[in-house]
């Protein structure tokens, strides 16, 4: 049943809706020629708004991690509109293979240790179960395998290149249930991650991409901002199906839920009270899904976990 409506629905949307994780671009000079949503207030580390919007697009120009994804020119496909699972008492455990590819033995070679793995799991479980703040999702994670892999090429793999591909297809584990993780250096990105409607036609590339330095525990530097795990947070809230807050920016369908307020780009650094979009609500800047530091973050939303539930349900159970 799960197939054929699948497939159907591929038909329908195959050639249409060529949409995007992510535009965003926040150095100056990768943005020459495109389009930039960075278009609400400047990122400033003290969330003050002192400085000019380009000194702190060079500022984070320099900075190891970047809460920034690449354009992978993924198709994000909606459940089909007659799917209505009951999710009145939802739970799903997701099995979790975490694949650590280093270039040497030392820690910042990328050879995390142990308690840094057992913590991202930990911060995984916190942040879904609402710890923080937000819904309960319903969402439990369970390390199920880790293991090491030293390739200098694969730790400094770039997104959609070869290299993650190879990577990729020898190790990852599992159904589309599981949900691996590679942690590697990830150059200026903190992560990168794969829908789950994309599962059926390219089934070894599925899995969450995340730089070293986020983990937590990490006191690499760069990474100041974003060591508290939620990068992985975030990389999964695509993982299970879900936009940014910003996609779309205040047009009609934005992130496709309902109760988190549109806005207009990303939101970096902690911008409390930004209001970029005439529709009610200030911008939603401490959702996993934005792209606020890691301490800004604290929540997901009761429609975020609905759509989570249906995409889980739908493409991956
Ligand atoms: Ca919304
Ligand atoms: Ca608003
Ligand atoms: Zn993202």
């Amino acid at each position: 049943m799960r197939k054929s409506m699948l497939r159907r629905w591929h038909a329908r949307t195959g050639l249409v809706a060529l949409l995007v994780v992510v535009t965003a671009v926040c150095a100056a000079t990768a943005n020459a020629g495109r389009t930039s949503v960075l278009t609400g207030a400047p990122y400033s580390p003290a969330c003050s708004l002192g400085s000019s919007f380009l000194d702190s697009l060079a500022a984070r120009g320099s900075a190891r991690g970047e809460r920034q994804e690449p354009n992978l020119n993924q198709v994000l496909e909606e459940v089909p509109a007659d799917f209505h699972p009951n999710t009145a008492n939802f739970g799903a455990t997701i099995p979790v293979y975490m694949h650590v590819i280093r270039s040497g033995n030392a820690v910042e070679q990328g050879n995390v240790p142990n308690s840094w793995i057992r913590k991202q799991v930990e911060a995984l479980n916190l942040s879904y179960a609402g710890f923080y703040g937000g819904v309960d999702t319903g969402f439990r994670f369970e390390l199920a395998g880790v293991d090491r892999t030293t390739n200098a090429r694969w730790f400094n793999m770039t997104p959609g290149g070869e290299d993650e591909f190879k990577a990729k297809r020898a190790l990852r584990q599992g159904g589309p249930d599981a949900l691996n993780i590679y942690t590697v250096d990830g150059g200026r990105l903190l992560g990168w991650a794969y829908f789950p409607s994309g599962y059926e036609s390219r089934p070894s590339v599925d899995g969450v991409i995340i730089a070293f330095g986020s983990m937590p525990g990490s006191a690499i530097p760069g990474y100041e901002a974003y060591n508290l795990g939620f990068t992985a947070t975030h990389e999964a809230g695509h993982w299970l199906g879900l936009y940014h807050t910003f996609q779309g920016g205040c047009n009609a369908n934005g992130d496709y839920v309902s109760d988190t307020p549109a806005e207009k780009g990303p939101a970096f650094g902690c911008q409390v009270g930004r209001d970029t979009c005439l529709e009610a609500g200030v911008d939603p800047i401490h959702n996993y899904m934005d792209y606020s530091d890691d301490p800004c973050y604290f929540e997901f939303s009761a429609g975020q976990a609905e759509r989570m539930q249906a995409q889980y349900l739908f493409f991956r159970s």
